[in-house]
């Protein structure tokens, strides 16, 4: 994917605040902390454009990126943040649902995993609402720049045991060496495609 052009949009909350339904979109979810934002400014080669931080659970809110004046790109709110009122963390799960069963647009999700963590409750129950609403997903374990080959393969072992899925089924990326980064457009531009028909079908 070569990205020309990429911009803020808006951020919102509730669905008639979200952007119109113009675009296939792509989705990006994961717990507070884990690189999220970090991978989206390493796809569309801006470095700024999505505001990174070192303080978990700052951002609970929908962030819209319009890319190539074609293609969205969502950051969600994340999760598992403990210094955070017990209010914001009882928005978060009903924001995320309604946004994940009502977004006509969204064609996949990317759920992003860290090498060096062992998946929580909170992340296997993303996958699980993913599969339920039988939304597209693709899995990315970030931060590898941070851990051996040996130990990326143990960890990956891990992370397949907790979350039942097959190895093939995830891919390995880093913000800091940009490893992975064509791997993960690649297999967007697949879930996108084989999303399409359906859509236009609608
Ligand atoms: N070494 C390394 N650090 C990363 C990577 N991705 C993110 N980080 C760091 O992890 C912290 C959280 O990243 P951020 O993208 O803000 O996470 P978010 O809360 O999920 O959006 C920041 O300090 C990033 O610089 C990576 O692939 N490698
Ligand atoms: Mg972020």
């Amino acid at each position: 994917m070569h990205v020309t052009s990429a911009e803020f949009v808006k951020s919102a909350t509730k669905p008639a605040n979200y952007p119109p339904e113009e675009f296939p979109e792509v989705a990006f979810a994961g717990r507070s902390n884990v690189g999220k934002s970090s991978l989206i400014n390493v796809l569309v080669n801006r470095k700024g454009l999505v505001r990174t931080s070192s303080t978990p659970g700052r951002t609970q809110l929908l962030n819209f990126f319009l890319v190539n004046g074609g293609l969205m790109l969502v950051d969600l709110p994340g999760y598992g943040f403990a210094k955070v009122p017990l209010a914001v963390k009882k928005q978060w799960g009903p924001m995320m649902e309604t946004y994940l069963a009502s977004r006509r647009t969204l064609g996949c999700v990317v759920l992003i995993l860290d090498i060096r963590r062992v998946p929580t409750e909170e992340d296997c129950q993303m996958l699980q609402w993913l599969r339920a609403y039988d939304i597209p997903t693709l899995v990315v374990v970030t931060k590898c720049d941070k851990v051996s080959k040996n130990e990326r393969a143990k960890q990956a072992a891990v992370i397949a045991r907790e979350t039942g899925l097959p190895r093939d089924e995830m891919l390995f990326f880093s913000a800091l060496s940009r490893e992975g980064k064509d791997a993960v457009w690649g297999r967007i531009g697949e879930l996108l495609a084989a999303r399409a028909p359906a859509a236009v079908a609608d």
